[in-house]
């Protein structure tokens, strides 16, 4: 990419929030994983982007934001906010998305909802999206969609704007074809067409990008060669690019003063206690559940271990309107005082558990200062708790417990791998995890750090950058759309 160009970032929601303080706005940016990612490539990298935009839906008013953008001028100018009516937004969110897509998609096709009139929300909410994007479009701007709540947008974009370069990335697995195929017709082709307006399909492993391409040849009739779809008019690339995190910062965190002080504090309250360590939304897809049955059954099959280990268990509330998520909490709640109750002893609290979200510093404290992390999604489409654990231990200590099922399980394969639905294995897992030898914790953490710092976020968003100009150039030079 020779010219200065624009890159559009599409995701549901905007990573920005807007406060109000006698009549004075001030805009805060949040910190999540992609934003970072961003961030990090717009200042470092070789990208040559002149600036980059930002479409979303806000959790602030239209009313607010034309105050506010009257008052921060062009600070506001790279925000784009979708503005979608409140019974439209749950319906897409609450409803297509996460009551349809995300159980489905995670292989949990009992959980699957389906409600065409959720399926029309979520089809006009992306419909919203396109037209706001297309109304702001200009030649040459670059658009990267961000995942499973706007898969039909490349290709409504497509429509308008048949020259766009147009990039998607997926940040959940895609399913195999026999749990894809199980949605009505209508809406599991408007997905793959909508997904193939795209130039560049991005996917989190070679298994998803497979996935995809199977379900595309079956219910399109579509070829892949190569990793190049081919459909009457147009050459797709879907491949995989695997995200990460940003190595430096979490490596770094280990020497912070703020995080050492809040370290100190938990050891003292735990003084020669070996520490577990989770944390995860509340979600039914991260086997929190199975999580605390195994630590149960260790206890019970290893006494020697009591009042020697303690499990600190962080949940993220997430998404508590949903059933299934209610339901998740209580039993989870009753789990922890179940295994407190049977095990506890006075001085001793098997789990520590807190519904709530940490600050940086706290989570980095408990990544540095635990023994063990114990990471078993039942499916994840990468985790990226198990890398930014593996990225804090600047000590070599430490001991990460990881599902097979998580999609960074194929970059992490010196961690303990169990199958987190077997809990024999997972307890096995935890009591290996706690008797490893620190040579051994150092080998693995070592080869494991290695591989992140290669490949950290920063290259995970040039990587799709460069194939996506690759694939443009591919384009042109068969002169194919
Ligand atoms: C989706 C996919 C994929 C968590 N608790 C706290 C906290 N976090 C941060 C972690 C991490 C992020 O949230 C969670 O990322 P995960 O990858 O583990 O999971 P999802 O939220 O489900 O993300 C997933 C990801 O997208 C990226 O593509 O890996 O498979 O489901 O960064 O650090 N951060 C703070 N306090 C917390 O309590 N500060």
């Amino acid at each position: 990419m020779s010219q200065a160009k624009r890159l559009l970032i599409v995701s549901n929601r905007l990573p920005y929030q807007l406060s109000e303080e006698d009549d004075e706005f001030k805009l805060t940016m949040s910190s999540g994983g992609l934003v970072s990612a961003l961030k990090s490539y717009m200042e470092n990298s070789s990208a040559d982007f002149s600036d980059m935009h930002w479409y979303g839906n806000a959790d602030f008013s239209e009313k607010e934001w034309a105050k506010a953008s009257e008052q921060l001028a062009e600070k506001t100018d790279a925000i784009k906010p979708v503005f979608i009516p409140k019974n439209l937004k749950e319906k897409h969110y609450s409803g297509f998305s996460n009551s349809t897509l995300w159980p489905h998609f995670h292989y949990f096709p009992t959980f699957t909802k389906y409600d065409q009139s959720d399926y029309k929300a979520y089809y006009k909410v992306n419909e919203m999206f396109a037209k706001k994007i297309i109304e702001n479009y200009q030649k040459d701007d670059v658009i990267w969609v961000h995942d499973y709540q706007l898969l039909l947008l490349p290709e409504m974009l497509r429509r308008k704007l048949p020259d766009a370069t147009i990039g998607f990335f997926l940040h959940i697995p895609f399913p195999s074809f026999e749990i894809f195929r199980m949605l009505p017709r209508e809406w599991r082709e408007n997905i793959l067409r909508g997904m193939l307006g795209s130039d560049l399909v991005g996917f989190h492993t070679n298994d998803y990008v497979l996935h995809f391409q199977k379900s595309v040849r079956m219910l399109l009739g579509y070829e892949s060669k190569r990793r190049l779809i081919q459909t009457e008019n147009r050459a797709i690339r879907s491949d995989l690019f695997p995200i990460s995190i940003d190595y430096h910062l979490f490596n770094k965190s280990f020497d912070k003063p703020e995080v050492k002080k809040i370290k100190r504090q938990m050891s003292n309250l735990m003084p020669n206690m070996k520490t577990i360590f989770s944390v995860d939304r509340l979600d039914y897809t991260k086997g929190i559940g199975n999580r605390l049955r195994a630590y149960e059954h260790f206890l019970k099959e290893n006494p020697e271990w009591h009042e020697k280990v303690t499990f600190n268990l962080v949940v993220v509330p997430s998404r508590d309107v949903i059933k299934q998520y209610g339901e998740n909490k209580r039993k989870l709640e009753e789990l922890v005082g179940r295994i407190n109750g049977a095990f506890g002893k006075m001085g001793w609290q098997p789990v520590v558990y807190q519904y709530r979200s940490l600050n940086f510093d706290e989570l980095c404290a408990c990544y540095t200062g635990c023994d063990v992390a114990l990471i078993t999604p039942v499916r994840d489409g990468m985790n990226l708790v198990s890398k930014e654990f593996v990225a804090s231990r600047k000590d070599l200590k430490g001991v990460l417990v990881l599902s097979e099922m998580a999609g960074s399980a194929a970059e992490l394969g010196e961690a303990i791998l169990i199958n987190p639905t077997d809990l024999d294995e997972l307890a096995t897992g935890i009591k290996r995890a706690l008797n490893m030898p620190l040579m051994m914790q150092s080998r693995h953490l070592e080869i494991m750090q290695e591989r992140i710092r290669t490949y950290d976020v920063n290259m995970w968003a040039q990587d799709f950058m460069t194939e996506l100009s690759n694939v443009k150039a591919l384009q042109a030079s068969k002169k194919i759309r």
